[in-house]
């Protein structure tokens, strides 16, 4: 019985159906933990969500044994537009190991070398828009920056596609359909029964038709391409036979994979950046040290082209992005469920097939992280420190066989760009920035700008 509560007196319950959840859920879970401890149920409507913070808890959800990914209630709307793409399949649909199967050569390491040169491609591109804006002393907006480079990336990268995002003034109209489709998703979850959403859901039907036909001009630009050798994730897509039956992935299946990854292929990565460079712009003693990182690999280059394996010597970066991720970990929360009636760390009663949502921004402020978790502090992530941690204390790709297969892809990505940025500009907060985080199910600071000067010397 997914979205029941727990055996009543074992966990606070708070309801919320007097204000609803809002324009910003997670944040208002957060505030919920901060009042009843990291281990609640909340209640919209006769809804009943429990979601869990506590590190002990979370460790246990990972165990594969007795929990598996839940499709949650945010992703069953997500599936409306998503249906068995790799993201939002339930674990026992057979399009998800085949998918999953077909799909893991595509992250594999080896894989990340033949991406990087797009990856550094893309990354120019934003360098010369920035170059732009800081001649011309304009602020530049970083979320939406970040979200043309991240979305430029997985489209060429994954697929061969040009979304041409920086040419545009405005974002590409994939991305403001994605967005108001996973607005959808997020709002929904909040809707007073016998309220009429008939225009809403009408609103979202449109975008959603269009996140189809973008995808269907994807294929066919593919196929007219004539390309069927290629080995990217559209070339797995379209040709790889399964090993266990020898068939490829279906029609239907394929575009949803395709709408899947251009989704998730980016809103989270820039997110993520555009986080780390709020940091940076808050952190000077942080960007102090960023900057001797990439000055010690590339001094005072003019214009730096990133070897692979720079990437991953680039370990300060690196530990920056955690950091970020782990204040404001861009897909917040994901779902569990008990496959099997148990205790959940040997004090909360789980039926079978019971839900529970892991709030990753509360698990990233539990006691695991000292006595100042709200502190900006990059020397959290280093070997040693990661060592000596429980491995569930960090989860911002989720946990176990459904963790983000993306990953690498992410961290390869925003670390390079990330160090490329510093080694070029000095970023100023000129607009003494007041962190503003906007939920669209993903997380990102809203109306972050910075403006740019060029370093040229090591300062
Ligand atoms: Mn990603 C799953 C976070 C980048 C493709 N991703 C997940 C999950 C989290 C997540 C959390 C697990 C969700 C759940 O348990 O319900 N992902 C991120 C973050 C970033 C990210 C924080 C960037 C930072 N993800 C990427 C990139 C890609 C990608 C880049 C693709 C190129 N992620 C996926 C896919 C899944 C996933 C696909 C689903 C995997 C599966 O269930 O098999």
């Amino acid at each position: 019985p997914p979205g029941t509560a727990p055996a009543p007196g074992t966990v606070p319950v708070v309801d919320i159906s007097a204000t609803g959840p809002g324009s910003t859920p997670i944040q208002q879970v957060m505030d919920l933990m901060r009042e009843h401890g990291p281990v609640l149920v909340r209640r919209l409507h006769g809804r009943d969500t429990l979601f869990v913070a506590d590190l002990d808890l979370v460790a246990d959800l990972s165990d594969e044994t007795r929990f598996a990914k839940a499709v949650g209630p945010a992703l069953r709307n997500v599936r409306e537009f998503a249906a068995d793409g790799l993201f939002t399949a339930y674990g026992d649909e057979p399009n998800w190991a085949k998918a999953h199967d077909i799909l893991m050569p595509a992250f594999a390491l080896g894989s990340m070398r033949t991406y990087h040169p797009v990856m550094l491609r893309v990354a120019r591109r934003l360098i010369d828009a920035w170059d732009r804006a800081s001649r011309a002393g304009r602020p530049v907006n970083v979320p939406d920056d970040m979200t043309r480079m991240t979305l430029d990336t997985i489209g060429l990268a994954g697929f061969g596609y040009d979304f041409g995002s920086f040419e545009r003034a405005e974002p590409h109209p994939f991305v403001e359909a994605m967005v108001r489709c996973l607005e959808w998703s997020m709002n929904r979850l909040g809707r007073t029964p016998g309220d009429d959403h008939r225009a809403a859901d009408a609103a979202f039907r449109a975008d959603a038709d269009h996140l189809a036909r973008v995808v269907d001009d994807v294929i066919a630009a593919r196929v007219e391409a004539g390309n069927d050798e290629a080995d990217d994730l559209l070339g797995l897509m379209l040709t790889a036979r399964h090993p266990a039956d020898g068939t490829t992935l279906d029609t239907a299946n394929i575009r949803n994979q395709v709408i899947t990854f251009l989704i998730a292929g980016h809103e989270t990565t820039s997110g993520a950046m555009s986080f780390a460079l709020y940091h940076l712009a808050k952190h000077p003693e942080v960007l102090h040290l960023v900057q001797r990182e990439v000055d010690a690999l590339w001094g005072d280059a003019a214009d730096v082209e990133p070897t692979f394996d720079e990437v991953g010597r680039l370990t300060y970066t690196r530990q920056v992005l955690n950091e970020a991720l782990r204040l404001w970990p861009t897909a917040a929360a994901f779902s569990r469920y008990a496959r099997e009636d148990t205790l959940l760390g040997g004090r909360v009663p789980l039926r079978a097939g019971q839900e529970v949502t892991v709030l990753g921004p509360m698990l990233h402020r539990q006691p695991v992280w000292g006595d100042n978790p709200e502190l900006f502090d990059p020397t959290r992530f280093t070997a040693e420190a990661e060592a000596a941690r429980s491995p569930h204390a960090f989860k911002p790709f989720g946990t176990g066989e459904r963790a983000c297969i993306g990953r690498q892809f992410a961290l390869h990505e925003a670390t390079m760009l990330l160090a490329m940025l510093v080694h070029r500009y000095r970023p100023h907060d000129h607009a003494d920035y007041a962190l503003t985080v906007k939920e669209t199910l993903t997380l990102k600071p809203e109306g972050f700008t910075l403006t740019l000067t060029p370093r040229t010397t090591a300062d």
